[in-house]
């Protein structure tokens, strides 16, 4: 076989060594064997399909999953399902657990979905972050709970276009901070926003640029799942959506953020770290997209119990380590903010 000589001088500008030893690393979330956890067989009423579920750890030592419900009419609802493990043994809720209200709420009457959930310890009560869809497009919705049972609901707090949003834990400089994905003429890139007492929101920065060109995360980021805290900054999870010929693909990365001004982005990934592989991820209704709204986090501390939507269909659980995705990023952010 004969070999074509490069020449000397050629730039190996495609391969970094990053990138060379990445197929060798350890992959950094595993799938759960019993994956899909949940399906649409699972559901005590007629649906089409539960994705994109919020995440908690209840008092209780519950795991509560706050899924995406789409009905079979193609709108979606927010149902609640619990279990003593977060793997299997659901006991999910008779009815939609928050459903529309279209007198008060006409801003959800196609959808409330992709919740993202925060416990706020000031409050006693988790913040539950959601996307709401009527004609105006998608906006951010807030409500508040101590139960999952009654919620005190806030309405839209960011006007349409606007997705992928999740509560800070704790105020940030005495307000309180959301993330969120307004669509503007700048592209669709996550800002944050602060405020006195979560209903009127101001100083609103950029956190975190989609790339351009041929970036995985070109077009299109969003937040996964809320923040977690660690000693070092907030750890992020977002998504990347590539547009190609087929469709879009949507796949995860990872930031830092600085903990005490949060809009300021300490390290972020080259390269996703978790993307469409496994059979109920590459299809479904819609194909090629892991989407994940929640984790929890285990006893030791460190381990990562990721809740995913699986292509719009199912959804899946894969585990990491805090301190893993942290000593990743230490070694595979060779361009922060490279567009
Ligand atoms: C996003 C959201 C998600 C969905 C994803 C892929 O815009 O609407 O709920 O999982 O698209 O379809």
């Amino acid at each position: 076989m004969t070999s074509i000589a490069l020449p000397a001088s050629w730039p190996d500008y495609t391969v970094t060594r990053q990138q060379k030893s990445a197929d060798a690393e350890a992959p950094l979330f595993t799938r759960h064997p019993r994956n899909p956890i949940l399906s649409r067989k699972d559901w005590p009423y007629p649906i089409n399909s539960v994705f994109n579920a919020g995440a908690v750890k209840l008092a209780d030592g519950d795991t509560l999953l706050l899924c995406r419900v789409e009905d079979r009419r193609g709108l979606s609802h927010l149902c609640a399902a619990r279990s003593t493990n977060g793997i299997d043994g659901w006991r999910i809720d008779a009815e939609p657990t928050l459903m529309a209200s279209p007198r008060d709420f006409p801003e959800e009457i196609w959808a409330s979905l992709d919740p993202r959930i925060t416990y706020v310890p000031e409050l006693r009560q988790y913040a539950i972050a959601y996307t709401s869809f009527a004609r105006g497009g998608p906006g951010v919705s807030l409500a508040l709970t101590k139960d999952f049972r009654t919620f005190e609901r806030y309405g839209v707090v960011m006007p349409p276009e606007d997705k992928d949003a999740a509560l800070l834990p704790r105020k940030i400089g005495g307000r309180w901070a959301l993330i969120h994905r307004p669509v503007t003429t700048l592209g669709a890139h996550m800002w944050i926003s602060y405020s006195p007492d979560l209903r009127h929101w101001g100083s609103h920065k950029v956190m975190l640029e989609a790339r351009r060109g041929g970036w995985w995360d070109a077009n299109k980021i969003g937040l996964c799942s809320p923040p977690i805290e660690t000693a070092k900054g907030w750890l992020v999870l977002y998504h990347g959506v590539r547009h190609t010929a087929s469709g879009s693909i949507y796949r995860l990365g990872l930031a830092l953020f600085d903990l005490e001004q949060p809009d300021l982005c300490l390290q972020r990934g080259d390269s996703w770290i978790f993307g469409p592989e496994a059979p109920y991820e590459r299809g479904g209704d819609v194909s090629d997209v892991v989407f994940p709204c929640g984790q929890t986090i285990g006893e030791d501390g460190d381990t990562i119990f990721l809740y995913y939507g699986a292509a719009d269909s199912c959804m899946a659980l894969a585990t990491g380590s805090v301190r893993a995705l942290l000593a990743w990023l230490d070694s595979h952010c060779g361009s922060t903010g490279a567009r």
